[in-house]
């Protein structure tokens, strides 16, 4: 069997913060003065928060000066951070726990890939911080993905080569990330949407059992 490590991304893999900021999102383009639904919030999923800000006001078609666009950057994630300070880890999406629980009796460590630069206080309000052995987020990267240097530190992090690292995504932007680091990727989600995925479940409770011993088996690798 090959030694493997896991990266896993954090909205939408592990919790849904996504519904927390399409919340935040909205109030900004209210104070705007433009519709932006559920579907508009879809397009930032994975993305980072100034690219995120950059494709709010593209849809609400409005300018702005760097200034008020740093002010609105704040403002929003202050926002944002009154949802996620009162989360807890009955927020944890089915399947996490137990697929930790089953990479910890195989001895396969995991880190965080996350574009988020509240990853480290979401993984404590959920309690899932102790169990990683590595974080990697929005201020540990000077790429946002597609480009793969959020999976290529996290690799460096689980002291694995890249072709020895199973990413678990659910963006479209993450899993290029994952391919273009030569990781073996896993789409969570809408298997029609993640199709470049070498695996797709709609979430985590669907992975068989015997899924990641057979991974060990099969790795690319080394
Ligand atoms: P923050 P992930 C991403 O998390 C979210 O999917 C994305 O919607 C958000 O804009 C980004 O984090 C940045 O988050 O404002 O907290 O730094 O999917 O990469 O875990
Ligand atoms: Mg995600």
């Amino acid at each position: 069997m090959n030694k493997i490590g896991v990266i896993f991304d954090l909205d939408g893999v592990i919790v849904d913060t996504a519904k927390y900021h399409f919340l935040a999102w909205k109030d900004l383009a209210d104070h705007l003065g433009f519709e932006f639904t559920e579907a508009h919030n879809e397009l930032l999923k994975g993305v980072s928060r100034v690219r995120s800000l950059e494709i709010l006001l593209d849809i609400g078609k409005v300018e702005l000066s760097e200034e008020k666009k740093q002010e609105f950057l704040i403002s929003k994630n202050e926002h944002y951070l009154k949802y996620i300070t009162k989360m807890g880890a009955e927020e944890i999406l089915p399947g996490v726990n137990e697929l930790l629980d089953a990479l910890d009796a195989l001895g396969i460590q995991y880190v965080l890939g996350s574009a988020s630069k509240n990853a480290p206080l979401i993984l404590k309000q959920v309690n899932l911080y102790e169990r990683f052995v590595g974080i990697v987020d929005g201020n540990s990267v000077s790429k946002a993905k597609p480009d793969p240097e959020v999976f290529l530190i996290g690799a460096e992090k689980l002291h694995l080569k890249p072709e020895q690292c199973v990413v678990f995504e659910d963006a479209i932007a993450g899993i290029e990330a994952a391919n273009a680091a030569n990781m073996i990727s896993i789409g969570i989600g809408d298997e029609k949407t993640l199709h470049k995925a070498n695996f797709n479940f709609k979430n985590l409770t669907e992975i068989p059992d015997n899924f990641i011993k057979e991974l060990m088996d099969k790795t690319k690798a080394i």
